[in-house]
């Protein structure tokens, strides 16, 4: 092999059949002593490799928040008698995509505050988590509408991982 390990991202979600790398060796004998053909010795459920030209492919379509790595273990083989071989790990990274949004920890919050309660008193944490990785999960919160059915929605899309909600009239 030229490398003894290679590293590759792909993207989740990504299509069956989406290339990942192709992985070379080279073989200075000559004819059938020098002809290499590639094998996949781990993970054949998720990725398929062209025996000639060392292509690895996708043969599923990966989810990142429940596996973000696999290794691949691969073969290099001439058609000598008796042949020789050589292998490579293959380390293939799922890319984040943002496809999910964030959840709060409760669908209804309840507090009661006194009438003559100081303005700018801390009420309530609401905390929204998201499944995602880096900017993806960071989440942002909004009071979206008030006084509906005596009660305030907060909405939660983008940056810090906690806001106060204020009381307000
Ligand atoms: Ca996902
Ligand atoms: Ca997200
Ligand atoms: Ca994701």
């Amino acid at each position: 092999m030229i490398k003894s390990f290679f590293f590759k991202q792909v993207k989740e979600n990504s299509p069956i059949g989406t290339t990942v790398l192709r992985v070379t060796a080279i073989d200075k004998d000559s004819n059938n002593n020098g002809r290499v053909t590639y094998h996949l010795k781990s993970n054949q459920l998720y990725f398929a490799l062209d025996i000639n030209s060392g292509m690895i492919t996708t043969k599923k379509v990966f989810d990142r928040e429940a596996t973000q790595n696999y290794f691949c273990v691969v073969e290099a083989r001439d058609q000598g008698q008796p042949s020789m071989t050589d292998i490579c790990v293959v380390e293939i990274s799922i890319g984040d995509e943002n496809d999910n949004a964030p959840q709060f920890e409760s669908k209804n919050y309840n507090i009661s505050v006194f009438e003559d309660e100081l303005v700018g008193k801390e009420l309530l944490i609401v905390v929204a988590t998201d499944r995602d990785a880096g900017i993806n999960a960071r989440v942002r919160y909004h009071i979206t509408d008030g006084n509906t059915g005596e009660k305030s929605f907060v909405t939660a899309i983008g940056l810090d991982t906690k806001a106060i909600f204020e009381g307000k009239d």
